[in-house]
């Protein structure tokens, strides 16, 4: 973000600024009278509209604000979230820093915003909604906070502080919806990061009060609360040792209902709902947290993993803690030339406490970013091969950029391919387009990819190498012009548990390939901002099958498992793949759309597979085929027919650990 002396220098104008009885009482917008639900025909998904050549990036439109944070708030809507800054594009005769994106039409519509979003983080409830946290105080030209500087809004952006900001959105197809902001936070909170809880609720953690490159013991915010609130911010020890890349700390929702964390080198396994900390070791060769910022998901949970959850964390910059540069006292030193980490590790922390190497990726990366494709695989895009996120002042920068050398050439994981195959760049081309700091990406129904950002500046600029970038592009995936499985019978609900349903495919859909060979996968997309995706996952749903003789057959499909941490509840994306070829994704809701405490039942009973004599001979061997209570589709011999799904007994891996008491 912005250098040391930038940041030194607005914590102590902005102390000097704000009079202790400053009003910055939120700015409340009525929220609009019954706004049109958004209703689409379930069931039934088509072929995409694009005619995108697979495996290439298209440049498709304008972002209008940069796009450093970015979510899919309906199937046609990408909203995109910037800091205050100096962006052409108007809202309210001053500059937007929140933009809708029609993604049938790249048409672009400015969104108003009251608080300086930057570097804030977000993620979506049980009910659909979306809620942005923290940010910066208000700003004025080139990033600055001038002694006296209003903090309620006002020129030149209109923007008022931002740092305990709450705000929250009810996408929306009709241009009807927008940020309304909500109660303040009681600390302030840049670089937070936010994940899903098991009840739809989310937990909020971390961050700093003033921004930095990296963070300093005299601004941390070592602590976690929730949304909606229960109360106080509570201490977490690993956000105090973990110094001093400890912001947006990576964390995911294990299947066995603690979290994983990973902050700095530390990681540990947080039970959020007890408060105790269970240190798992470091993480290897480099870290993974911004400002280091490795690429890193959660792999696709299914029936064949049993639904266990593994980390996989990819590049990065390995520094120790003090060998960053500009942090107080330290040297500055040129680290947009500093070569990026190459080395990609994993993690089950429900099964194993080890750290495993996985194929190192072919050129060292910052700022890569996964997104997980409803086939399984894994893209990797975006950032670059020297230096960090982040900017500043600096001599050295690239203009402002503390990263140099952009990797625009995409890679493909295959979480399944045997060990050293796991990479691949068969049939891609690279982008155009340099995608460094506060750059982002989204999975679309489509199966292709949404990408934009980048804008290593502490104002828009575009006079600089790497220059505040409104290009937006969709890279489309190998099987982009395939046709798709047009799937028949889809819920518009999934339930945790309860009575499997049916999906028809025609013989048509069926054609190159077999319903043996047919899987279900509901993705959630995340909040992307800084190289995450903050809440992207993707579960395959246990599934058997019948073929018939005229070469259609029918899907027999699993509730989700009864289990939401592992997939928490709240809007997703259900595609139906056979032979790899996703259909369109179809928007569904899993869970009651409640924050709530979610209805379990017992996973229902899936009818045994079966196909016709003569294809039965042909078929995939490993399935459990014409034998079959179980999940025919995954290859996995475990008949999963009651899906008892949880996690692994935590007390018996974790015994010889010390629990540590979080107290601040
Ligand atoms: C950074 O440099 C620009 C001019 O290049 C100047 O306007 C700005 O004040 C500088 N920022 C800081 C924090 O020194
Ligand atoms: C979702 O829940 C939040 C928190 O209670 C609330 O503010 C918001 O209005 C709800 N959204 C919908 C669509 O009900
Ligand atoms: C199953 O699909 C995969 C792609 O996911 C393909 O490689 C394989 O050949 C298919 N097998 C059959 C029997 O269709
Ligand atoms: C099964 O495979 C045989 C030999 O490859 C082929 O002749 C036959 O048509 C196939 N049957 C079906 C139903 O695909
Ligand atoms: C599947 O296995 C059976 C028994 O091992 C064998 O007879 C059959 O040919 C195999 N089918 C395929 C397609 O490999
Ligand atoms: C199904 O599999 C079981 C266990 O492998 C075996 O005992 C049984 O004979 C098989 N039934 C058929 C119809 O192949
Ligand atoms: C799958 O996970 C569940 C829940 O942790 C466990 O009870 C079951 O034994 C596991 N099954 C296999 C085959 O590992
Ligand atoms: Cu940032």
């Amino acid at each position: 973000m912005t250098c040391r002396k930038l940041l030194l220098f607005l914590a102590l104008a902005s102390s000097s600024v704000l009079p202790a009885s400053a009003n910055l009482t939120p700015h409340k917008r009525s929220p609009n009278v019954n706004p049109p639900p958004t209703k689409r025909q379930a069931g039934a998904p088509g072929q995409p509209t694009k005619s995108g050549v697979p495996g290439t990036f298209e440049i498709v439109g304008n972002s209008g604000a940069s796009a450093q944070q970015m979510f899919l708030g309906t199937p046609d809507r990408v909203y995109i979230l910037d800091k205050a800054e100096g962006n052409p594009l108007q809202v309210n005769g001053y500059p937007a820093w929140g933009t809708e994106i029609d993604v049938s039409t790249n048409e672009v519509r400015g969104m108003f915003l009251y608080s300086n979003t930057f570097c804030a983080a977000g993620n979506v409830l049980a009910n659909g909604s979306w809620v942005n946290f923290g940010g910066n105080q208000a700003v004025s030209y080139g990033g600055l906070t001038p002694t006296g500087f209003s903090q309620t809004g006002g020129p030149p952006y209109n923007d008022a502080d931002g740092g305990k900001g709450v705000r929250i959105l009810d996408p929306c197809d009709d241009q009807s919806c927008d940020w309304i902001d909500l109660p303040e936070m009681t600390t302030r909170r840049w670089y937070p990061t936010i994940e899903n809880l098991e009840d739809g609720s989310l937990i909020v953690i971390g961050g700093d009060e003033w921004g930095g490159y990296v963070n300093d013991p005299s601004q941390n915010n070592p602590t976690y609360e929730f949304f909606p609130s229960q109360g106080a911010p509570i201490g977490l020890n690993i956000l105090l040792n973990s110094m001093p890349c400890n912001l947006f700390p990576l964390t995911w929702l294990l299947p066995s209902g603690n979290l994983l964390i990973q902050s700095n080198w530390m990681a540990e396994v947080f039970d959020y709902k007890n408060a105790v900390e269970y240190p798992l070791p470091n993480i290897p060769n480099a870290v993974r947290v911004y400002p280091a910022s490795g690429a890193t998901a959660m792999l696709p949970l299914t029936p064949a993993n049993n639904w266990t959850a593994t980390v996989i964390f990819c590049g990065g910059t390995n520094l120790e803690p003090d060998q960053w540069p500009d942090q107080p006292g330290g040297a500055s030193w040129n680290i947009a030339a500093y070569p990026a980490d190459n080395s990609c590790v994993k993690i089950s922390p429900d099964v194993s406490e080890n750290w495993e190497y996985d194929d190192s990726i072919p050129e060292g990366r910052s700022m890569g970013q996964f997104i997980i494709l409803p086939d399984g695989k894994l893209l990797l895009l975006n950032g670059a091969n020297l230096g960090t996120a982040g900017y500043g002042n600096d001599s050295w920068a690239i203009g402002r950029s503390y990263a140099d050398s952009p990797v625009m050439s995409p890679l493909i994981y295959d979480p399944n391919a045997p060990a050293t195959q796991r990479f691949s760049r068969n049939g891609l081309q690279a982008s155009t387009v340099p995608r460094m700091y506060h750059s982002s990406a989204t999975l679309l129904p489509d199966g292709s990819v949404f990408v934009s950002g980048s804008n290593p500046n502490p104002d828009y600029d575009i006079s600089v190498k790497y220059p505040t970038e409104y290009r937006t592009e969709r890279f489309y995936p190998l099987y982009y012009s395939s046709r798709r499985p047009e799937p028949v019978g889809l819920p518009s609900t999934l339930s945790y548990g309860g009575p499997p349903f049916d999906v028809q495919l025609s013989a048509q859909d069926l054609a190159s390939t077999s319903i043996s060979n047919c899987t279900v996968a509901v993705m959630r997309t995340g909040f992307s901002t800084h190289a995450m995706n903050m809440g992207m996952r993707m579960v395959e749903l246990a599934t058997s099958y019948t073929g018939n003789t005229d070469g259609s057959g029918v899907l027999h499909v699993a509730q989700m498992p009864p289990n939401p941490a592992i997939f928490q509840p709240g809007p997703a994306m259900l595609f139906v793949v056979c032979g790899g070829v996703p259909s369109v994704g179809e928007w569904i809701m899993v869970g009651s759309g409640q924050i709530e405490q979610q209805p379990l039942s017992t996973a229902g009973v899936l009818p045994a597979s079966s196909l016709p004599a003569s294809a039965a001979a042909n078929s995939t061997n490993g399935s459990t085929g014409t034998n079959g209570t179980g999940t025919g589709n995954t290859g996995s011999k475990s008949a999963a027919v009651q899906l008892t799904a949880g996690s692994v007994a935590w007390a018996a891996l974790l015994g010889a650990l010390v629990l540590l008491g979080a107290s601040i």
